[in-house]
């Protein structure tokens, strides 16, 4: 049981256009899709580099993660996202494990994944995302 590969990283940014357009115009690289996802307060743009996507993301409310986020530290990297197969299994162990969970239970994240954060008090500072496809789902 191990993810296998790091789905994405979140990078925290003020305002979404102004980023997509350092990564398009000055390196080059396409957003092939923005989606708002109300759950977490944030409008989040998505770009492929090789096998590895970044998710830029802009909150939509100064009260939600990454609004206090870039409050408290300023735009930058804001989470690492892994790709697991049994999300629920991982979330028990790291649990038993004495990591403190932010979600017990997976929710809704950016395209239609389901996800899960640990707290990143537990885990050196890094909030960690773990997320699982549906197709991994159907899988199971
Ligand atoms: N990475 C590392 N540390 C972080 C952090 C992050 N992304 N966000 C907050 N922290 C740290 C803060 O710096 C603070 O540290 P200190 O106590 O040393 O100052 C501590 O965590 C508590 O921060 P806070 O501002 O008081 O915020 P909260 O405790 O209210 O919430 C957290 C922190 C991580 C629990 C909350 O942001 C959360 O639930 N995150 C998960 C959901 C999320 O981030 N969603 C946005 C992404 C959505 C997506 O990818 O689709």
């Amino acid at each position: 049981m191990k993810p296998s590969h790091i789905e994405h990283i979140g990078i925290a940014v003020s305002n979404l256009e102004t980023s997509i357009n350092f990564y398009e115009k000055v390196l080059g690289l396409k957003c092939y899709n923005i989606e708002e996802v109300a759950d977490q307060k944030v409008k989040t743009a998505f770009i492929m580099v090789g096998e590895t996507k970044i998710e830029l993301l802009e909150s939509t409310d100064p009260e939600g993660p990454v609004g206090k986020f870039i409050e408290k530290r300023g735009e930058g990297i804001h989470h690492i996202a892994f790709a697991v197969e049994k999300i629920e299994d991982h979330l028990e162990y790291a649990e038993t494990m004495g990591v403190k969970l932010i979600d017990h239970t997976p929710r809704k994240g950016a395209e239609g994944l389901d996800i899960a954060f640990l707290h990143p008090k537990s885990t050196s500072g890094v909030l960690i995302e773990l997320c699982q496809s549906k197709t991994s789902r159907r899988q199971k």
